[in-house]
């Protein structure tokens, strides 16, 4: 069906294509570094630890600053759109001595930053609990350890100026993300005590002076992590309190819920408490096993509570690391398949369906949620990235395959 057949189509349902069109192209993500090298970073080759887990080892991984540029360069460019590159503190580029997280600058990231104008893009930031000597027992900011503490307290208040380093360079906010392992791998005996100590060193971190109108910190929560399966200090009602006393932001991934919770769900009330909500998108595949995300039935659910409550109050970043295919397909493919749920949530038409729900047609609306899902999505899809320059069908992967050949192949 062309575009024009399906703009009809649509426009007799009540929706009209050409806002929906404007309204996605609006919509930044942020693509997540860390698919490019299974969470490795520049300061060691040791790989990620904390209860994170990257499988696969599917040649041409980004093993230095250069080649994780031109790779993330490449995606975006097979990918509609003005976006974001969400960067970890372990992605610093040193020159000679790897400066501690502790001892972390701006100018450890003023390389990212000259690519970033270079290409267009915003940055965000995470400080890096993780990979490193003084997080090898999966404490960090609640260890009992004073001296530990103190040493992840820096590394968080070093990244809140990284952050505002970005948003200022940059001239849009950087959103500052702060996710800790910490955990048991077997069962406490002293719940409370590592909660108490948490929030005491989060408290010392959002103590220094940062400009809210360059910085955005989002919490995260967690369930439980590979080797720290019994307790996490981060849970999401830790985060959700916490967030709230602090006048911080909560962040919500994909995975790390049960997997038989809805995430949507909990949208529209996160969105009530907070005014804003913020994501890693992900796909937890039996466990947190950060998958590439699909168009499934979890994407679409949280895509539709997003477009209802309004794009704009939503942080939309990528969170997954799956090492074990073409990692630039990964993130093209996420990309996309984020933006594809986006856009086919505004093809549908929510008055009517909340008329529906509020006036008791139950069977109506079944009829029309259900209807909605075949009409002619894909079309609005093409035109889309027919306005932006780039492939509307799986043409990109070419593109890709060719990328593999020509630039990955000569990696060791
Ligand atoms: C881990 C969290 C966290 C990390 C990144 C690398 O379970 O999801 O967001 O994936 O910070
Ligand atoms: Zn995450």
């Amino acid at each position: 069906m062309s575009y024009n057949e399906a703009k009809r189509k649509y426009a007799k349902m009540g929706i009209d294509t050409e806002k929906a069109l404007k309204d996605l192209a609006a919509i930044p993500i942020s693509m997540h570094c860390w698919q490019g090298d299974d969470v490795g970073g520049f300061e060691s080759t040791g790989g990620a630890s904390g209860g994170i887990q990257t499988t696969g080892n599917y040649p041409g991984k980004a093993r230095t600053p250069a080649e994780l540029m031109q790779d993330l360069s490449f995606a975006l460019s097979l990918v509609p759109g003005r976006h974001r590159v969400n960067l970890h503190a372990c992605y610093g580029i040193h020159e000679g001595k790897v400066a501690d997280r502790n001892r972390l600058e701006a100018k450890h990231f003023a390389p990212w930053v000259k690519w970033a104008k270079k290409t267009g893009v915003k940055l965000d930031f995470n400080p890096t609990f993780f990979s490193h000597p003084l997080a090898a027992d999966g404490l960090t900011l609640s260890s009992p350890d004073p001296k530990v503490r103190k040493f992840w307290v820096e590394h968080g208040v070093r990244c809140l100026d990284i952050a505002e380093y970005f948003g200022r360079e940059l001239k849009s906010p950087c959103c500052i993300n702060f996710w800790m392992p910490d955990g048991y791998k077997d069962e406490p005996s002293d719940r409370l005590g590592p909660r108490l100590r948490m929030a005491d060193s989060l408290d010392r971190i959002f103590a220094h002076r940062y400009d809210r109108k360059h910085v955005v910190p989002t919490l995260e929560s967690k369930l439980f992590g590979i080797g720290l399966e019994s307790y996490t200090v981060g849970s999401h009602e830790f985060v959700m309190g916490y967030a709230m006393k602090a006048k911080i932001l909560a962040l919500l991934d994909m995975g790390h819920f049960h997997l038989s919770e809805s995430v949507a769900d909990k949208i529209s009330s996160f969105l009530m408490t907070f005014g804003k909500v913020a994501f890693h998108i992900s796909r937890p595949v039996r466990w947190d096993s950060d998958h590439v995300i699909r168009q499934n039935d979890d994407l679409r659910a949280a895509a539709q509570e997003i477009v209802k409550m309004d794009p704009k109050n939503f942080i939309l970043a990528l969170d997954y690391f799956d090492a074990s295919i073409n990692r630039v397909a990964a993130w093209v493919l996420g990309m996309r398949n984020l933006q594809k749920e986006l856009l086919k949530a505004m093809l549908v038409p929510w008055k009517a369906l909340k008329g529906m729900q509020d006036s008791g047609e139950f069977t109506a609306q079944l009829v029309l949620q259900e209807e909605c899902k075949n009409y002619p999505a894909g079309a609005v899809w093409g035109e889309f990235c027919r306005r932006a320059g780039v492939d509307g069908d799986e043409a990109w992967f070419k593109r890709v395959v060719k990328y593999e050949r020509d630039v990955l192949s000569a990696r060791g």
